[in-house]
């Protein structure tokens, strides 16, 4: 084939792929092509919007979906990290929340706060810690038959999660008590954050439910995916500038995704950083578990993760490495971040 045959066959597509995404764009499809498709059927159809014209929008997705994925466009983003200080962490946590809260007026005077869960069974616990020292300032044990999980602020209190059940506490932010137990409507509960108006929570699949702070009831759901594929094992969350961070279990990545279609924008890979925690405590290396733990101090602009049984929290800062990424580069880090 000649190359200016190539040339006309690739400005057709291009032409049908702009007139189909526009036929999406004036039906108000919700999503882009590429999310409705990969979203599924299900979630197009519990759409409020008449049977009609979501059958339509799956129609239409499907006919664009080709095009985009051929063309390489709406491809994450790809971030690696920069290491900027080094804290104490307590390597008997078993991190499964970690969240922040700070405030600064001023130079000098600022308050900041840093709470975490810790899980396993008989080890589960609330705690306030000291970033600096990692020092524990308060702590609640929890019964020995609940296992702690994700932990959000919301107002004057904390809503912790337990894995495996519907269970939810909720405390006194200032000193843990006045404990309320909860429901939540999932069957398991592993990840929370909010976005000021929701509490969002992950449940170990690829799913993010919003529920209402009031009552957890469940405002709507979205499902996770990376193009065509669903990001399984979705851990600790952290809600920073519009976007949802989500640690995905058993690996070094960290999700990326627009709230609205469950797209992942860009994959962080932390890839070194327990490795290199490990080569420095090779007697802790037998313990340490997964990254697991980001928190978000939207004041100063600054990020920590940890992990569980790390003995070490990182202040760090994602650095871009391409906005573009070629399709080795996506397929590598897709087989690193998404899981069968
Ligand atoms: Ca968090």
């Amino acid at each position: 084939m000649g190359k200016h045959q190539k040339a006309g066959q690739a400005l057709v597509r291009g032409k049908t792929h702009r007139r189909l995404s526009q036929a999406a764009s004036s039906l108000k499809c919700s999503a882009s092509a590429e999310d409705t498709a990969a979203v599924g059927l299900n979630s197009v159809l519990t759409d409020p919007r008449t049977g009609m014209a979501a059958l339509i929008c799956i129609l239409l997705a499907f006919l664009v979906v080709p095009a985009v994925l051929s063309s390489g466009a709406g491809q994450p983003k790809l971030y690696g990290y920069k290491v900027i200080r080094e804290l104490p962490h307590d390597p008997t946590a078993f991190t499964q929340g970690l969240e922040f809260a700070g405030s600064c007026q001023g130079d000098s005077k600022c308050k900041e706060k840093l709470w975490e869960s810790t899980g396993m069974y008989g080890e589960s616990s609330i705690r306030e810690v000291e970033l600096s020292s990692g020092k524990i300032l308060r702590e609640k044990r929890m019964a020995t038959q609940d296992f702690g999980e994700g932990l959000v602020k919301i107002g004057n209190r904390l809503l912790q999660l337990t894995w495996l059940t519907p269970k939810a506490y909720s405390y006194h932010v200032d000193n843990f008590d006045d404990v309320r137990e909860l429901r939540t409507p999932l069957r398991d509960g592993w990840g929370a954050t909010s976005d000021g108006r929701s509490v969002i929570v992950s449940d170990g699949s690829s799913r993010l439910s919003w529920l209402d702070p009031q009552d957890l009831s469940l405002r709507r759901s979205v499902d996770v995916h990376d193009g065509i594929f669903p990001v399984k094992y979705l851990n600790e969350l952290e809600y920073i500038d519009g976007s949802i961070w989500a640690n995905v279990w058993m690996t070094d990545c960290i999700a990326i995704i627009q709230p609205k279609t469950g797209k992942v924008k860009a994959w962080l890979d932390m890839a070194g950083l327990r490795q290199n925690l490990q080569q420095e405590n090779p007697q802790q290396r037998p313990v340490m578990d997964v990254l697991n733990g980001i928190a978000w101090d939207e004041s100063k602009r600054e990020l920590y993760v940890t992990g569980k049984y790390w003995s070490k929290l990182y202040e760090i800062k994602p650095m871009l490495q391409t906005a573009s990424p070629t399709r080795q580069e996506v397929k590598a880090v897709r087989s690193r971040c998404i899981l069968g």
